[in-house]
């Protein structure tokens, strides 16, 4: 494929198919190549990978702790700068990267640069932050004495990501945690090897061109090194997006060495469309939900709850636009749907339809994997939706595919309730024009998702806010708001100017 070699070639990482990279040093280039990279578009190899082996971690780890000594003595406003140099450098590379995106992960061309988008948009967050790491000050008990909290450096921080989003959400947790004065060792998808060897490609000649050290950014690949970063104490924070299944398993191991993690695993994400919602637009916010990205976001809209009395009209224009879905190659802007990541997803897929059919799930719109001409990957499938009840099994997973549930309701209660009814808490959305349904959504009440809109659908959150859910999608927050916090460690500090030494809470000690 010209078009992908050309990029590779731009992005200078044609010739490196390394395991491990801690900045401008990669390795090795051995002639057994251990992972195969294929493309999901047309099914083609792009490139063999080597799986980290345990020297290989092992010299990895020693670099990254050399560098964490170096980098928390750096200004944080000057690790500002350099965050801000990686968002100039991805800002000059989004056509490539978003392009290398939607070919080895699938997603649609414009949603592989609306990726890289979100990667400069948290890099110019992440360099306001720099200079606002803030601590409070308090007021101590005692005369002439002074409290103050600051916050400090973790040492290294651990990014295990998902194939959904090779490239964003490396870069959440990077450049905060780069800011924050961490450095990174980043485990990507084996899905997707080449979109993050890209992204340590861009990071390490930022800091080679600042004559910064090798392992403030480095790069392992293979899934072994998930469980030894786990297991590792040298590893103060694992921040870990992926699925709920994977997600406890680091989330015990990380938690009995006492060591810290971001979870940000599943979501079950629905939209309430209520009687009183503007439907076309609604439709909007439903149908990209639901297939945007092959329905493979952790944000993506897998339930419709809607209004009786809206519920048949509704159907009819959803219907409507499944029925204009372009499904095909990703690169070309006309498609709509891209394929799954491999056959593996294809597989889980149909099994998910199979298994709605069996316990009584009404197709209105069927499922099936696309054949032929354009479709050789293997990996094409059908957007479907079926009615359902919020109980059955099928229906309270995540399947990471285009499925669409309908779900019909009478009060706003009960749909609240049908809302909540699930094992995960990510995303949710209600459409309506009813102020007091809205609110209602938003109380207490309401929602008890990490995220909840009005009149936009459950995906494509933008990275000002705190991303990530409840229950089962782990409790962990990314991205913007006050989630720095969770890459750094808070230190209280109490300071006696005075001449005496008086103890807290009035104790009486005297020598
Ligand atoms: C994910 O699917 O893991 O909110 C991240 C969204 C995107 C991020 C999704 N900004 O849909």
């Amino acid at each position: 494929n010209n078009t992908i070699q050309s990029v590779l070639k731009n992005l200078g990482i044609q010739d490196i198919n390394p395991s491990w990279s801690t900045g401008s040093q990669w390795g090795p280039i051995a002639d057994h190549p251990a992972l195969t990279s294929f493309s999901p578009v047309d099914g083609a190899k792009i490139a063999d990978i080597h799986a980290a082996d345990t020297e290989q971690y092992e010299s990895v780890l020693k670099t990254a702790s050399a560098a964490a000594l170096v980098w928390k003595k750096v200004p944080a406003p000057k690790r500002g700068d350099i965050v801000r140099q990686l968002g100039d450098a991805l800002r000059a590379k989004k056509n490539d990267l978003g392009t290398l995106v939607s070919y080895e992960m699938g997603k649609s061309l414009q949603e592989g640069f609306g990726e890289v988008q979100e990667m400069i948009d948290i890099c110019d967050f992440a360099v306001g932050q720099s200079r606002q790491l803030y601590g409070l000050t308090m007021h101590s008990e005692r005369p002439q004495h002074r409290m103050y909290e600051q916050w400090h450096p973790l040492g290294i921080v651990g990014i295990i990501s998902a194939f959904n989003f090779p490239v964003a959400v490396w870069s959440w947790n990077a450049a905060l945690a780069l800011v924050a004065g961490n450095v990174c060792v980043w485990k990507p998808s084996s899905k997707t090897p080449l979109c993050a060897i890209a992204c340590q490609h861009i990071l390490a000649e930022v800091l080679k061109a600042n004559d910064l050290p090798e392992g403030i950014s480095s790069l392992l690949i293979g899934n072994a090194v998930g469980d030894q970063m786990n297991n590792d104490k040298r590893i103060a924070l694992v921040s870990f997006t992926g699925s709920t299944r994977i997600g406890r398993i680091v989330s015990a191991a990380v938690a009995t060495r006492f060591g810290r993690s971001i979870l940000e695993l599943g979501g079950n994400n629905a939209i309430i469309v209520s009687k009183d919602a503007d439907l076309d637009m609604s439709i909007i916010g439903a149908v990209f939900g639901a297939v945007g990205t092959a329905g493979q976001r952790c944000t993506s809209t897998r339930r419709l709850i809607i209004h009786e009395a809206v519920y048949d009209a509704f159907k009819e224009k959803l219907v409507k636009a499944y029925g204009q879905l372009r499904i095909g190659d990703p690169l070309d802007q006309n498609n709509h749907v891209g394929p799954l990541i491999d056959k593996g997803a294809v597989q889980d897929y149909l099994n998910a339809i199979e298994k709605g059919k069996a316990e009584g799930a009404n197709f209105i719109v069927e499922g099936g994997v696309l054949s032929g001409d354009t479709y050789e990957s293997g990996c094409y499938v059908k957007p479907c939706i079926a009615e359902v009840e919020n109980h059955y099994e099928i229906v309270q997973e995540e399947t990471f595919a285009p499925i669409l549930y309908l779900i019909k309701y009478k009060t706003i209660d009960e749909a609240i309730a049908l809302q909540n009814g699930v094992p995960q808490g990510l995303s949710s959305a209600i459409m309506t024009l009813n102020l007091r349904e809205a609110e209602l959504f938003l109380s207490a009440n309401g929602s008890d998702c990490g995220i909840a809109n009005v009149n936009i659908g459950t995906s494509g959150a933008e990275i000002g806010g705190a991303f990530g859910g409840e229950k089962e999608t782990g409790g962990g927050r990314e991205s913007g708001s006050d989630a720095w916090k969770g890459y750094m460690r808070r230190q209280t500090n109490t300071i006696n100017y005075s001449d005496t030494l008086p103890l807290a809470q009035g104790i009486k000690f005297d020598l």
